[in-house]
Order: C-alpha cells, then structure tokens, then sequence
C-alpha cells in the first residue's frame, strides 16, 4: 500500500543549501525509499527570487522523482506551512558587512516570530521543526516561543554538519574511516563555540582520547578545526558550506524520522530540561536518541572532563547572551 506523503516545507529554498536540498529530499534520502514527499517551497516576495524559485520548481518536476507527490511555490507562510507535516527553516537573512553577531540576530528574529506563528496556525497536528538558519539556535528559540499550542519538543536547530565535521577529522586523525566514529557528540551552540566532545565520541568502540593519545591535538587543532569550518569553507570557496549542510539536513531529519540504533546517539539541538548544567528552556546541542515516533530524549548520565565542561560552561554563556539579546521576541 502507498503510503499518504510527508509534506515538507523548506524556506529559502531558492537558496544555495535550498538547491542542493530539495533533490535528496525528493528522491528518498530524507523519509526513504518508499515514502512519497510533497514540497512547500518559500521564498522571499521579489520578482527575481520567486523567478529563480520557479526554476528549481522546473528541475524538480524534470527529474521525474518517483516519490515527489506535488510542488508548491509560494512567499506567504499560510501557504508554504499548509498541513506541513515538517518546516524546514533554512531561509534567513546573512549577516552584512560590518554586521555584529547581535545585529544579525535582531534581524532574524522577527522573521522567525512570523514562521512560528504560521507554523501553528496551518502546519499539521505533528508538525516538527528543524531551523538551519543562522543563528539558528537562537531563532528556533524565538519560533518555538512563537507558535503557540505546538509542543516544544517539536522545535529543533542543526549541529549534524558539525557532528559529521568532528567525524571526519578523527578518521582522518586516526586513520580509520568516518564509519568507525559513532557517538559523535557536539554540545552547545552552533556557532564558534561549539563543544565537540572526544571523550564521549568513540573511535572503533573506545574512547576519542584513548585511541588519539594526542591530548594537545584533541583540546587544540580538532576544537580549533571544527568550530571554525564553516570559516573555512567560505575562505577556501567563497561562499557558505552548501551541500554538506544540506546533506546534514537530510541525516539530521532521517535521523529524527526513524528510530535511532539502540545503543547510539545523534547531535542535535534540543530544549533544554536542565541535563548537564544547560539551563532549562535554551535550545542547546545535546546527544539524542529518536524512538522514531516523534519522540526523542537527551542521553543522560555521560562523563564529562574538566575542559569540556569548562568549554559547555562558556558556549552556554553564549546561548543565554543571545537569549537576552530577543528577550522580547519570547512573550
Ligand atoms: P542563501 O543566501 O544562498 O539562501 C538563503 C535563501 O533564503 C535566499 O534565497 C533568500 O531569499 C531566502 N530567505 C531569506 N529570508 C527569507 C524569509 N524570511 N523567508 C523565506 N526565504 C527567505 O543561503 P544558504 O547558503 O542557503 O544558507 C541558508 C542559511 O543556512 C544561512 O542562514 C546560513 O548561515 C545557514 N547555515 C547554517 C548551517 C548550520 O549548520 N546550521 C550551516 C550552513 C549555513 O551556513
């Protein structure tokens, strides 16, 4: 039997990430191979922005995906979140020159309070939320706080790009491949003070630490390359990491989607219940497991090293100034 299809919004999906996106989306690689996906497209009310989201339309319906069940296109919210049964929330505004961190978060906010609203209003009774837009920790804060009568729960923010990144660099150090790391945790905020952890994250079953005896290695060049990647990629390309995010989207929603390998865990960000010292209410990246019914609780009970500690402290910190920042967008 057919399964009835998984509607997914996705806002700015005229954009880079949006482009490499919505064909994994359409060809199964976010929901699986047999479960038919319809998509809502958002984008900005401009002549040349809708006419670009036209053409990605255009190449999607060219593919013939045998799963896409229908494409809309629209600039209002009501319509693009209409029985959504997923928001994406890719779409903000970039930081501009001169810009402070701060300045980019008032900026965003208000556009985060309007989609929380439309995501109460017309998304669909179990509607989830994954907000990739930066910063995107604190803008899922202000539409969870927004979309009044969804549970929080439903709110999420991405840090897999981050947990795929910290993989990559202890195979690499290790010499071993990305799949003999699991466990990969990522705490805190995504931004430059993110916390990966090495002593949770496991290389071949054991311990990061006790696999790279490279203590220097581990507290300097993999924290240093890891939260500064995305600075990387922009300098060495020109523009924002595109397709790795998009590709964690995919892992980051599958992984919510279905249920999570007994035994193992995800990195995602989360509402806090208070777990290792994060206050309750911020939306922090903690490791989680998915019961693939919609439901997912923060793993307890992980040690933790004093510099970790000392380093979720202060990503913390952050979370609670950006908090502050949009204290009154989350009446
Ligand atoms: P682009 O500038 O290529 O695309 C963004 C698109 O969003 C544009 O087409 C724009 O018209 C649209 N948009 C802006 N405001 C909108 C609104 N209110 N409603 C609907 N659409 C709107 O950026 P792209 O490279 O696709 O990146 C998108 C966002 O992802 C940025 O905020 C970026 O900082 C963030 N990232 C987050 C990452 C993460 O790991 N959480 C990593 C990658 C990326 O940097």
């Amino acid at each position: 039997m057919t399964k009835a299809p998984i509607r997914v919004a996705v806002t700015g999906a005229a954009g880079q990430i949006g482009y490499a996106l919505l064909p994994r989306i359409a060809s199964g690689a976010m929901f699986g191979p047999d479960q038919p996906v319809i998509l809502q497209l958002l984008e900005l009310p401009i002549d040349k922005v809708m006419q670009a989201l036209k053409g990605v339309a255009m190449e999607l319906e060219d593919c013939a995906f045998p799963l896409l069940r229908g494409i809309v296109c629209s600039s209002d919210t009501k319509v693009a979140f209409k029985d959504a049964n997923w928001c994406l929330l890719v779409g903000s505004k970039p930081r501009g020159p001169g810009m402070e961190r701060n300045d980019l978060i008032r900026e965003n906010g208000p556009i985060f309070v309007g989609q929380g609203q439309a995501i109460a209003e017309v998304g669909a009774k179990d509607v989830r939320v994954a907000v990739v837009g930066n910063p995107c920790n604190t803008n899922a804060l202000i539409a969870m706080h927004s979309a009044k009568g969804v549970p929080k729960e439903r709110f999420t923010a991405m840090t897999r790009l981050d947990q795929n990144r910290a993989m990559s660099q202890l195979a690499t150090k290790a010499g071993v491949h990305s799949t003999d790391v699991t466990h990969a945790t990522i705490w805190g905020n995504h931004s430059a003070t993110q916390v990966p952890d090495y002593v949770n994250t496991k290389i071949q079953g054991k311990p990061a630490n006790a696999v790279i005896k490279d203590e220097a290695w581990l507290k300097g060049e993999f924290f240093k390359t890891v939260q500064q990647r995305g600075a990387a990629i922009i300098a060495a390309r020109g523009s924002s990491s595109a397709f790795s995010a998009a590709s964690a989207l995919v892992d980051h929603v599958h992984d919510l989607h279905f249920a999570t390998p007994a035994g193992e865990w995800r990195s995602v960000c989360v509402v806090s219940d208070g777990s290792y010292g994060v206050p309750a209410g911020l939306i922090s990246s903690f490791p989680v497991t998915s019961d693939g019914k919609g439901g997912w609780k923060i793993v307890q009970g992980l040690p933790l090293d004093p510099f970790v500690k000392e380093k979720i402290a202060a990503t913390v910190k952050e979370l609670e100034g950006e908090r502050a920042v949009v204290a009154d967008l989350l009446k």
